[in-house]
């Protein structure tokens, strides 16, 4: 398949995934380039050794395209961009805050850029600050999320973006990815769906947890905040959000939220840490390879964007 994102990046499907904050390394972005889409690295949250081990370890692993995800709230962000310059990855995605800043010096490293923004106006100040390319993403998505729809997105912001845009949120299956391109995208940017691989190394009891969740189980706190983070409802979500509704302070909201991802994610308590995860949770009904997860949405999508034709014929 061909879409300015495949292009763009040398790839053969137009999926990127998502660079998810302990959970994305490079045994799973490794599976993903193999695989044929973009794997990503997830800097959020992590030692700036530890990123610079995991680009040595994909580099063995593939010799496919792949990326890293900067989180521009962390507080080593600096120490991190400059490792990834020197290690010379393909692209960077950047979200979680203003990517202006940090363009110009990826793409002086050869590095092409790759912001993610929740809304038109980013969008708009993204572009013309020349970025190679940009996410929106939708607060269907799981984790940091704006308050824009995915649909809503789509609607606003592809009709007024020149340079390729890839969507994200709620996309969990071909079905999703034809709609996207139809809507216009150039790719689309894929998570929950790649947690649940063999090779993603999330805690089997956040697996098991997604496993069993229906549409309307994933929660968002923190929009009191002012940042939004969607993960699964549980016994941390409710004492948060009933801390929210009272009017806590923010220190003590920031408290009891901090390290609640990798508490979920690495150590597999799934009662009081955040299992990060989007709202298309009905389709994430097993574990399977990275390889057939891609082989089998793709051949979704292809079957829908040939069958959509016949919808038009019949009129
Ligand atoms: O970054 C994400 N998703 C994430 S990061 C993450 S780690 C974390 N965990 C808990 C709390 C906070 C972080 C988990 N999930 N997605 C990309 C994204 N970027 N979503 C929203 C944004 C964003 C928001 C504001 C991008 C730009 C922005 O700009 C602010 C400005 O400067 O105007």
């Amino acid at each position: 398949m061909q879409t300015r994102l495949t292009t763009l990046l040398g790839i053969k499907y137009p999926i990127i995934q998502g660079g998810m904050a302990w959970v994305s390394d490079s045994k799973l972005a490794g599976a993903v380039s193999n695989a044929g889409g973009a794997g990503i690295i997830g800097s959020g949250g992590r030692t700036t050794e530890w990123v610079k081990e995991e680009i040595n370890k994909i580099k063995l692993l593939t010799d496919k395209p792949f990326g890293v995800n900067v989180m521009l709230m962390a507080p080593n962000k600096d120490e991190v961009v400059d490792v990834i310059c020197q290690e010379k990855v393909s692209f960077v995605t950047l979200g979680a805050g203003n990517p202006v800043p940090y363009i110009k010096k990826f793409q002086e490293a050869g590095i092409k850029v790759i912001p993610v923004v929740p809304n038109l106006k980013l969008a708009m100040r993204i572009e013309t600050s020349g970025a190679d390319a940009m996410v929106v993403e939708g607060m269907e998505a799981g984790g940091h999320i704006g308050t824009l729809t995915t649909m809503a997105l789509m609607t606003n912001v592809l009709p007024k973006i020149g340079i390729p845009v890839i969507v994200a949120g709620g996309i969990a299956d071909g079905r999703g990815i034809a709609a996207a391109l139809m809507m216009g995208a150039a790719g689309v940017q894929i998570g929950s769906r790649f947690i649940m691989t063999s090779e993603c190394p999330m805690h089997a009891n956040a697996k098991a947890k997604i496993l069993a969740a229906t549409d309307t189980d994933s929660v968002v706190t923190g929009y009191s905040r002012g940042h939004g983070v969607r993960g699964l409802r549980n016994k941390f979500t409710d004492a948060f959000m009933e801390l929210e509704r009272k009017g806590a302070p923010q220190e003590e909201l920031d408290r009891i939220s901090t390290g609640t991802n990798r508490l979920a994610a690495c150590d597999g308590d799934v009662d009081n840490g955040l299992v990060q995860v989007g709202q298309s949770l009905v389709v994430l009904d097993k574990i399977q390879s990275v390889q057939d997860a891609v082989e089998e949405m793709m051949k979704q999508t292809v079957e829908c964007l040939t069958s959509a034709g016949s919808l038009v014929k019949s009129i």
